[in-house]
């Protein structure tokens, strides 16, 4: 999964960037503006822990996350549309992590001179709606000169697709609240519109302000809430500073604040809900290891993760839930027990089941 941290100029999104894949990314002033980041995050999981407790595997492995890092989008910049350069980064992200500034800070003066998340959020998104609108028309343009005289039924429906989005665009709605149904949604797919992915946004408060989040987060929960949006708050350098202790110190400190769960999980959380994904686990003496499907994946299509061959000669998958094998505290205990089920090609993978694969190729 590949998460992409947008937002305008100076909100805080280097600093959680270095939080989220404990990197020393250059921060502050010009540090954004050259460079793309990218860093990769390990996805914490107690139930890999446990299972690696029981296997004492020669390897264990968890699932990972690609954050990528991007310059400040600056108002007006979409007039063009905004930098390539930025659209290629975003280009594969599946979930944007909206750094929304909520800090005060004196010396990192806010581009727009006062902090105002709701006025940011609705920035962002008209650069990002022009953005998309721009790629519709320039594509729909090349299609009209296509499809003169000639009547191609898949470029059709692209273009009746497409003059959708344009509508929808012009009206000012992101791409993510059209109601495509399959066959449309894949015929777009392709251009990975801004507006259509998934949002968490993440309201980063000031050391001092922790107590202000809630309003904040409810004001933009009234404005922009919807099935695939997340809002939640954080105050990156707080948790940057956190992650520097030892885990002991900083459950404690976090505590303290009256934050039950570190910005990193609630992400990471979120991210998961919103694209509808869940984990199931292989392992053995060699490996134990997590693997990041999405919910309804078949046992094959889930088997096609680890390898196409896999998906390719899957025969069936024994399959035990987490819960249940780390119950009985074995496999021969579950074996004893029947709790091993032996479940074929139409068998959907459940968050938390344990799989060991027979294939032949
Ligand atoms: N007081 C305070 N300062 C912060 C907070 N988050 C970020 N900053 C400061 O704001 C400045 C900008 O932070 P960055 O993380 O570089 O922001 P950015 O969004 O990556 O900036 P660009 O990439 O240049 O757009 C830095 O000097 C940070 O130390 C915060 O929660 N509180
Ligand atoms: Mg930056």
């Amino acid at each position: 999964m590949e998460i992409g941290i947008v937002g305008l100029p100076l909100s805080g999104k280097t600093t959680l960037f270095n939080l989220l894949t404990r990197s020393h990314a250059e921060t502050g002033f010009g540090g954004g503006k050259k460079k793309v980041n990218l860093g990769l995050s390990r996805v914490p999981d107690l139930r890999v822990d446990r299972l690696a407790e029981i296997w004492h595997p020669k390897k264990t492995t968890y699932a990972t996350i690609q954050y990528v890092d991007v310059a400040g989008v600056e108002k007006g910049s979409g007039k063009e549309g905004l930098a390539g350069e930025m659209l290629t980064s975003l280009k594969n992200t599946d979930t944007l992590l909206v750094v929304v500034r909520a800090f005060e800070n004196e010396q990192v003066p806010h581009p727009e001179g006062s902090i105002d998340p709701l006025r940011d959020l609705e920035i962002l998104q008209g650069e990002f709606l022009l953005s998309d609108l721009i790629i519709v028309e320039a594509r729909l343009q090349r299609l009209s000169k296509q499809l003169k005289g000639k009547g191609e039924r898949a470029l059709e429906l692209e273009q009746a697709v497409l003059r959708r989005c344009q509508a929808h665009l012009e009206d000012e709605q992101p791409l993510r609240l059209l109601e495509l149904d399959g066959d449309e949604a894949r015929t777009i797919r392709g251009f990975q519109f801004l507006t259509r992915k998934p949002l968490v946004i993440a309201v980063n408060v000031g050391e001092d302000d922790l107590d202000r989040a809630g309003g904040i987060v409810t004001a933009i929960e009234a404005r922009w809430g919807s099935p695939s949006v997340t809002t939640l708050s954080l105050s990156a350098t707080i948790e940057q500073e956190i992650s520097e202790l030892s885990s002991e110190d900083a459950a404690a400190f976090l505590a303290d604040l009256g934050i039950d769960s570190s910005a990193t999980d609630r992400i990471l959380r979120s991210s998961y809900r919103l694209l509808g994904l869940i984990s199931y686990f292989t392992m053995g003496e060699d490996e134990c290891r997590a693997w990041t499907v999405p919910a309804g994946a078949t046992a094959p299509q889930a088997a096609g993760v680890i390898h196409s061959d896999l998906e390719r000669g899957f025969i069936r998958a024994e399959v035990v839930h987490y819960d249940d094998f780390v119950a009985a505290g074995s496999q021969a205990a579950c074996r004893d027990k029947g709790l091993l089920r032996l479940e074929g090609k139409e068998y959907r993978v459940q968050d938390g089941d344990i799989l060991n694969i027979r294939f032949n190729v």
